[in-house]
């Protein structure tokens, strides 16, 4: 299904969605925009600007001579779940067992799976680009379907699957790190585990990443959706994230209807003096804003 016309349908299913996520005490999702985007109108704030320059066309091309490493996709069993589950695996140009790599853990969309990073920003290529000129360090990227219940495909109505979203936490520490910590070879501490994400990914990227500091030091949230829990309730406790972030990026579109999620948590974090860097482009709710936010973060990340 094209991204456009997913759009405009998760649009129409907002209203349905709203009451349970009040419950549960996130944002309350608002109302559908006309014209195929989500989210409400657009108010920018004069911190609402790029931190960093747009990168130069051609970032996810191949190109002669760049070492490529292997993409597989991989099946474990999920206790959580309580089926077989897949995830993409990527593994750097060179990887050996003789070394031990940093982990990237990728999340997606609300109509996403497994394969979705893949489609929407070739993160392999990316990296292998970056590695070429000397501007990330090898590492190991997994992208698992982040839709933590038994049928995980999006179906018809991808946004009656949200509640799967906000389950996934378990499959993620329980089954999925431990997963990838046994089978390749991997440094498994905080500050060689990264976790980013993509919209609903990234408001999991939020939930999941900044109340579990002592499994990410790195953490990249872009486009987050309202399933991204309210600010003080990430961040209780300003000090200690302080303290164990590494680095926290926050970006978002500046025509993307859901940025007034981002910008509430850009500013409570500002309030609150916890370091992070809030970077506003001019792209919308698509993939030119999510890969080229990941290339901002891969190469900033296990440095
Ligand atoms: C919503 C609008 C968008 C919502 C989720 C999304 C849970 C997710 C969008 C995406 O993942 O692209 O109101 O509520």
């Amino acid at each position: 299904m094209k991204k456009t016309s997913l759009a405009l349908m998760c649009g129409l299913l907002v209203g349905w969605a709203t009451a349970a996520y009040a419950a549960e005490g996130n944002n309350p999702p608002a109302p559908p925009r006309g014209g195929g985007g989500f989210g409400g109108p657009i108010t920018l704030n004069p911190d609402d600007k790029p931190a960093f320059l747009e990168p130069p066309p051609g970032i996810d091309q191949r190109r002669e001579g760049v070492p490529q490493g292997k993409l597989e996709m991989i099946e474990y069993e999920s206790k959580s779940v309580g089926t077989t589950r897949k995830m993409q695996v990527y593994t750097p140009p060179g990887y050996t067992k003789d070394k031990k790599y940093p982990v990237l853990y990728l999340l997606h969309g609300i109509g996403g799976d497994e394969t979705e990073w893949q489609r929407f920003a070739k993160p392999n290529i990316l990296l292998e680009n970056l590695l070429a000129d000397g501007k990330a360090v090898p590492m190991i990227i997994v992208m698992p379907n982040g839709r933590a219940q038994k049928d995980d495909r999006p179906g018809s109505n991808p946004m009656a699957t949200a509640p799967a979203f906000a389950a996934f936490d378990k499959d993620l520490f329980n089954d999925i790190i431990p997963t990838i910590e046994s089978r390749y070879s991997v440094q498994a501490d905080r500050e060689h585990r990264a976790l980013a994400g993509l919209s609903m990914g990234g408001g999991q990227t939020f939930n999941f990443g900044l109340a579990n500091l002592d499994k990410f030091a790195w953490i990249g949230a872009f486009s987050a959706a309202p399933n991204t829990k309210r600010p003080a309730e990430l961040v209780p406790d300003p000090a200690a994230a302080k303290q164990q972030l590494k680095l926290l990026l926050i970006t978002c579109g500046n025509k993307d209807g859901l940025i007034r999620i981002s910008q509430g948590v850009h500013q409570y974090l500002k309030e609150k003096e916890v370091p992070h860097i809030w970077h506003v482009d001019g792209n919308g709710h698509d993939a030119t804003h999510w890969r080229n936010s990941l290339w901002h973060f891969m190469q900033r990340i296990f440095k």
